[in-house]
């Protein structure tokens, strides 16, 4: 099937499914084109549970979609492609959360979102990269398991000297291998460019950048800088809306290694062979849903 026809069978199963697509920030260029959401993971879950739709066709990994139906447990929710997982969120299991918690008696847990339902069921609160300081500075403890992500834990330890940030030592393959050498070529290139960095970076290349936050956050702030180059330190993906949003500025990839390779799984073709299947289905069981769903709404209660 070419291009063109792959399109049209996806809008017509796409009605006689009533199935909506949404498609994560760093997902290729034509899926981010078909989508009818493109955003972070959870603007994506929070706009999946208000609207209508049976079917969520969730494009990105799987931590995002089990985060769609913990929040619309009366959808279908499908990830096209079964592989695509974060292998962040693989670094820490809820057994492991819990020896961590019984070593930390007293201590609140707050979890990335980047997590399974089961590590979620587990945590106190979830936070996302956005709001990891705020969530942290709201909690009433002093101790505080941050799990599983090191480094974005230690960016908000940094910035909440006032509690205790107990780490875990998950963090992303993408954004861990940037060299801060890599940083400093590229800005000896670019000198008047702006460092935009994504706070799943080291705390080293964090430490050089102009501005720190989730991919929405570096999309907005690449909008209203009066800056015209941008070095961006998050995955290739974002440059697809960045580049269409700002065609009079340029951006440049901080490294050619920022590339994640589950979320470049999703084709076009996987998205038409989901609604044509109704494949993946995720599942998940009611309890941990109702735990992990107590997680994602304290978070919004605390910011
Ligand atoms: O929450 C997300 O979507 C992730 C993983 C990154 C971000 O900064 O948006
Ligand atoms: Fe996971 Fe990193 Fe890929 Fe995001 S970019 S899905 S954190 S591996």
């Amino acid at each position: 099937m070419d291009k063109n026809e792959l399109i049209k069978n996806i809008l017509e199963l796409k009605k006689k499914r009533n199935a909506v697509i949404v498609a994560h920030n760093y997902q290729m260029d034509d899926v981010q084109e078909i989508a009818d959401v493109v955003g972070d993971s959870f603007a994506l879950s929070k706009f999946c549970a208000s609207n209508n739709y049976d079917v969520v066709v969730f494009c990105g990994v799987h931590f995002m979609a089990e985060s769609a139906k913990i929040l619309s447990p009366e959808k279908t929710v499908l990830l096209p492609e079964r592989d695509a997982g974060c292998p962040m969120a693989d670094m820490i299991t809820a057994k492991d959360l819990r020896e961590k918690k019984a070593q930390h008696p007293g201590a609140a847990v707050v979890c990335y979102i980047n997590s399974s339902a089961e590590v979620k069921a587990e945590s106190d609160v979830c936070c996302t990269s956005s709001n990891a300081i705020n969530v942290v500075r709201a909690l009433k403890e002093k101790d505080i398991i941050f799990v599983p992500d090191q480094n974005l834990g230690s960016y908000v330890a940094k910035m909440v000297p006032e509690k205790n940030i107990i780490l875990w030592n998950g963090f992303c393959i993408t954004h861990h291998r940037i060299k801060i050498d890599e940083v400093k070529e590229i800005k000896k290139h670019y000198p008047d460019a702006e460092i935009l960095i994504h706070p799943e970076c080291k705390p080293e290349l964090v430490e050089l950048a102009d501005f720190v936050g989730s991919t929405k956050q570096i999309i907005d702030h690449a909008a209203q800088s009066d800056r015209k180059e941008f070095i961006i330190g998050t995955e290739m993906g974002v440059l697809y809306k960045l580049k269409k949003d700002n065609p009079d500025k340029k951006f440049y990839l901080m490294s050619q290694g920022l590339i994640c390779t589950n979320m470049k799984k999703t084709t076009l073709n996987s998205v038409y062979e989901a609604l044509r299947d109704m494949k993946y289905e995720v599942k998940l069981d009611e309890e941990i849903r109702i735990k992990a769903k107590r997680a994602l709404d304290r978070m919004l209660e605390v910011v």
